[in-house]
């Protein structure tokens, strides 16, 4: 009485396997050693050759990686190394690098990979920004709560950088009063608190390009918010204000389910 109903329903699954076969799955070529990312939870992330770990962002179809990419996943990757003055251990951010170069850093891992890497359109860096529907990604106080993330704080008034601060024969970097984060460069990526989907340094550390069009998201270490030549005071740490491309620029990857 019971195997007649349990017959056709392995019928159906043989039939619908066969469809299959002959058609989507026959014709969809699956690159070695890789193919579409598998799932991923906060708790449980998807981890590439290179030790990024990539996240969920509810309302995409992508994983993002937690972290910026780093100086050693950057040159591991067959980026060029880094010219970098300040002392670093490899794992801060890469940084100053073109929109272009980005892209195709991108596209040497998805064909090293087999999966698809690339950089995050705006809308997903804004999705990925959870929680932030305050004028600033910490509320509405200011200034941002110390050690909220990596921008041009207090820190930074020390004598290696003196001359910044007073533009003496170079760019004059401004700091957010009563701010203190610790770094006044780059820090190693991963520092600063994550926010709610695990996701750290989305704000501040360095500027992330997106795929749209070069353009960057979400401030930087030199990041102060209070441009007088610009008048655009605080408009930079807020939280939908694009930043044009600049040179200090790094990267965050994701990668297509
Ligand atoms: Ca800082
Ligand atoms: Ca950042």
């Amino acid at each position: 009485m019971k195997s007649a109903p349990v017959l056709s329903l392995m019928a159906r699954v043989a039939a619908c396997s066969a469809f299959c076969l002959l058609t989507h799955c026959s014709t969809t070529p699956v690159p070695a050693g890789g193919g579409e990312a598998p799932a991923a939870t906060a708790a449980s992330p998807f981890v590439n050759s290179l030790g990024m770990k990539f996240v969920p962002v509810p309302g995409t179809n992508i994983l993002m990686c937690t972290t910026e990419t780093t100086e050693h996943q950057w040159v591991t990757g067959g980026g060029a190394p880094p010219l970098d003055s300040w002392g670093n251990s490899g794992n801060q951010p890469q940084w100053d690098i073109g929109w272009n170069e980005a892209k195709k850093w991108c596209e040497q891992l998805s064909l090293k990979e087999g999966r698809r890497y690339r950089l995050p359109t705006n809308a997903e860096w804004s999705a990925a920004a959870v929680g932030a529907s305050t004028p600033y990604p910490w509320g509405s106080a200011w200034p941002p709560p110390s050690n909220f993330a990596n921008y041009s704080g207090e820190e930074r008034k020390i004598d290696g950088m003196k001359n910044y601060l007073k533009g003496n024969g170079v760019q004059k970097l401004s700091v957010i009063k009563g701010f203190h984060d610790g770094n006044p460069t780059r820090a190693a990526v991963g520092s600063y608190p994550a926010n709610a989907l695990g996701i750290h340094d989305l704000f501040g550390n360095v500027d992330e390009w997106v795929s749209d069009g070069p353009m960057t998201r979400g401030g930087s270490s030199n990041s102060a918010g209070d441009d007088e030549n610009t008048g655009k005071k605080r408009r930079e740490l807020e939280t939908y204000y694009p930043t044009s491309g600049q040179s200090e620029a790094g990267l965050r990857l994701v990668v297509e389910r």
